[in-house]
């Protein structure tokens, strides 16, 4: 099925052209003088895969706010590297969004940039968006972006590979549920439940989220705690990594983010050639990381992929949309392909040429499976997106189509919403979401993504 015949319900843009122009105008509303919000409401601030996500979308229409998207969240890349996962906005009133600056303390630490941003990282997928933008809008102001970006990028990926990889076993490690972008899969419940809070210590905070989403969509109170838990564990060693093997409360390999560092030296890799520099290094890097994520991540009874958790070093047993994401590396053995499309196509997933139901974010099949619960079961465009790619790249274009067909059917029926109820396609948390419009944008342009698109 072509976009063309994305199906319509009541209350939903009616045809392509219409689905377009929300998009633009979503993103176009979002734009904040040199980045994307997520969303006005609940986070108006600058947040880092979302820029991510937003540049792809951004490529066709806007090509030069793609760069400048790219450009200012790099501007806040600390010395050592790691690119901070909330840049704040200085202009935003004190409270805006909790945890604000004053918690998060950026401006003591060592290292850190002139703005106030979290110490925190989130999925490394700017190097592939960097190399998808350009694709999209090849020009030589595009080149010149790529050429500024490249070292940036490079030394993104040096921060998680000399600070990171805590086994030296060639993976990174995530410190905090919010690293991951999927902050309450039931992926973390287990090393979750070990990091000591109570639900009374939100009682100090005012939570801003759930004035603006209905509480029974976010995380809870106690998740809560413990994010603030963990945060403050990491901010009073300075945000350092060489205390994280000394008793840090969270510390998991997780194979979504490993599968976006792993793709991001592929995309280094294109980027080097086209700016000049020898790519050979970052093929290494991308070949000895997808081997380890095999190694490491794989579980050959279960054929999916699960995190690491590095305190117990025990395999996560939740099986989460986590677990598809090294579809996306073009060097996956057949092996674990097969796999994954066998754990995509099953019960819990359900991806099939003619899709009925949005993919979830969590096994369908499981007993605390919860769909209006963010990263618990709702579906997420940028999840979608991942994986259809990876369908594409390892040579099930039906699949990816009806993947590719479920999701524009979700934004036609309900708008650019944060995410979506997996049976009926309710949108749900912001109705007004950034990239959600920008990859429903990249979807509706129909590219064939290839090992080098
Ligand atoms: C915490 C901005 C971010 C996304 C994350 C999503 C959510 C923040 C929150 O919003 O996280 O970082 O306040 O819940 O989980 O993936 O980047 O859209």
């Amino acid at each position: 099925m072509t976009a063309g015949a994305a199906p319509t319900r009541t209350g939903g843009p009616a045809d392509l052209a219409e689905l377009r122009r929300l998009a633009v105008a979503t993103l176009d509303a979002n734009w904040e003088h040199d980045h994307t919000v997520p969303s006005r409401t609940l986070y108006p601030h600058q947040w880092s895969w979302d820029s991510a996500f937003i540049a792809i979308g951004l490529a066709k229409v806007r090509p030069q706010r793609a760069w400048r998207e790219l450009a200012s969240l790099f501007r806040a890349q600390w010395a050592d590297g790691r690119v901070p996962h909330i840049v704040f906005n200085p202009a935003m009133r004190v409270g805006a969004y909790f945890p604000g600056p004053e918690l998060w303390r950026s401006s003591v630490a060592v290292g850190s940039p002139a703005l106030d941003t979290s110490g925190l990282v989130q999925p490394p997928v700017h190097a592939l968006a960097a190399w998808l933008a350009y694709r999209r809008a090849p020009d030589p102001a595009g080149l010149a972006a790529l050429r500024r970006l490249y070292p940036a990028l490079v030394a993104q990926q040096r921060y998680l590979a000399d600070r990171r990889d805590l086994t030296g076993e060639g993976l990174v490690c995530i410190v905090h549920p919010w690293e991951s972008g999927l902050d309450n899969s039931p992926a973390w419940d287990e090393p979750m439940a070990a990091v000591p809070a109570e639900a009374a210590v939100m009682r100090a905070y005012r939570r801003h989220d759930t004035t603006h989403a209905d509480a029974a969509h976010r995380p809870t109170d106690l998740d809560y705690a413990r994010y603030l838990a963990i945060v403050a564990a990491y901010r009073d060693q300075g945000y350092a990594d060489r205390a994280l093997a000394d008793g840090h409360p969270f510390l998991v390999e997780c194979p979504l983010f490993n599968a976006a560092y792993g793709a991001a030296e592929h995309a280094l890799a294109r980027i080097a050639e086209m700016v000049g520099v020898d790519p050979g290094p970052h093929r290494a890097r991308a070949a000895h990381i997808t081997e380890a994520l095999v190694r490491r991540l794989y579980d050959p009874v279960t054929g999916t992929f699960a995190p690491r958790d590095l305190r117990t070093d025990r395999l996560l047993p939740a099986r989460t949309v986590l677990g598809l994401a090294p579809l996306i590396l073009p060097d996956l053995p057949a092996r674990q392909v097969d796999a994954l499309v066998v754990e995509a196509c099953s019960a819990r997933f359900g991806v099939a040429r003619r899709m009925e139901r949005p993919l979830p974010t969590y096994d369908r099949t499981a007993p605390d499976f919860e769909p209006l619960r963010y990263w618990r079961g709702p579906s997420w465009l940028n999840i979608g997106w991942l994986v259809r790619r990876g369908l594409l790249l390892h040579g099930h274009p039906e699949l990816a189509a009806g993947l590719h067909r479920s999701m524009i059917g979700l934004v036609a029926a309900a708008g650019c919403h944060e995410y979506f109820h997996p049976d009926t396609g309710v949108g749900l948390g912001s109705p007004a979401f950034g990239w959600t419009a920008a990859l429903l944008l990249d979807l509706l342009e129909e590219e064939r993504p290839t090992d080098a698109g």
